[in-house]
């Protein structure tokens, strides 16, 4: 369907689009139809731009990827029919791997994925096969590389599945979700949850991957400085604003870039 520009919500309609349409490629799962539009609920209760303690919690994530040793990225099908050329140029800005890892996996898919992000630019993708197993996790995401997620000492997992967090946690890994909601598992054991849409969010960890790389004391200090506790409680404290402002029925204006 062809979208006019002039459509007042034209972003997220041409979201939805290019999920059906990568459902109907194979890349995406119907229960990824279902995901997105949870995650569109809570953005237009957030809304739909990126919140203050958010980029607060992107900026952080950005100074842990700078400084880590081994980044990887992790890629499932909603995450490459959303965002497969900035997620390919943020592993390139870090520098980081790709693995694709999916929670409805079949090889078939997985194949496919890396497929579209080599078709963006990303080189060396990992995901099929897989050569170690994430310990204590039962799904089908278990299966990973070690010079990828296995191995890695920070990994970014966009719109996720509690499990693997807590899994990947307990790995003694640095775990930065991009997930909208900030109530579930993934953001509750993220060590740095983003609680923002998944392409804004690639786009501004990548602007501070950017910055952060020509000033290593400053990632430093980020590093140092990020408390997950404090932030969450400055997103909750941001969705009460919102909602008040709601039903004193003024428009809630953000304090934040879009
Ligand atoms: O491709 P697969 O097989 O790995 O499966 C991918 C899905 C997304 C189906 C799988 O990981 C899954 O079931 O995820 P969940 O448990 O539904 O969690 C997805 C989370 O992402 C939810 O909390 C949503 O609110 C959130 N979300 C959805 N779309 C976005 C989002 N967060 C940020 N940006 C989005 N665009």
């Amino acid at each position: 369907m062809k979208i006019p520009r002039s459509h007042p919500r034209y972003e997220s309609l041409i979201r939805r689009e290019r999920l059906v349409r990568a459902w109907k490629a194979g890349i995406v799962v119907p229960e990824g139809l279902i995901a997105h539009g949870r995650g569109e609920a809570w953005d237009y209760l957030f809304g739909e731009g990126t919140s203050a303690p958010a980029l607060v919690a992107e900026k952080a994530a950005a100074a842990h990827l700078v400084r880590a040793k081994r980044p990887v990225i992790s890629v499932n099908g909603n995450v490459a029919a959303l965002a497969p050329k900035e997620i390919v140029r943020l592993a390139k800005a870090i520098p980081a791997r790709i693995e694709v890892n999916l929670f409805h996996r079949t090889e078939a898919r997985v194949r496919r994925i890396v497929r579209t992000l080599t078709r963006h630019g990303g080189t060396g993708v990992l995901g099929t096969g897989g050569d170690a197993r994430i310990p204590h996790l039962d799904s089908r995401r278990a299966l990973t590389h070690r010079a990828g997620i296995y191995g890695a000492d920070v990994v970014v997992v966009p719109l996720e599945d509690g499990d693997r967090t807590e899994a990947l946690v307990r790995m003694g890994k640095t775990v930065i979700a991009i997930d909208l909601n900030p109530l579930s598992r993934t953001s509750q054991m993220a060590s740095i949850p983003v609680v923002d849409e998944l392409t804004r969010a690639v786009l501004n960890i990548d602007e501070f991957v950017r910055e952060l790389r020509r000033d290593p004391e400053e990632a430093a200090r980020i590093v140092k400085s990020y408390k997950k506790a404090d932030n969450l409680r400055a997103m909750y404290s941001f969705l009460g604003w919102r909602l008040r402002s709601l039903l004193r029925g003024r428009p809630a204006r953000r304090k934040t870039r879009d």
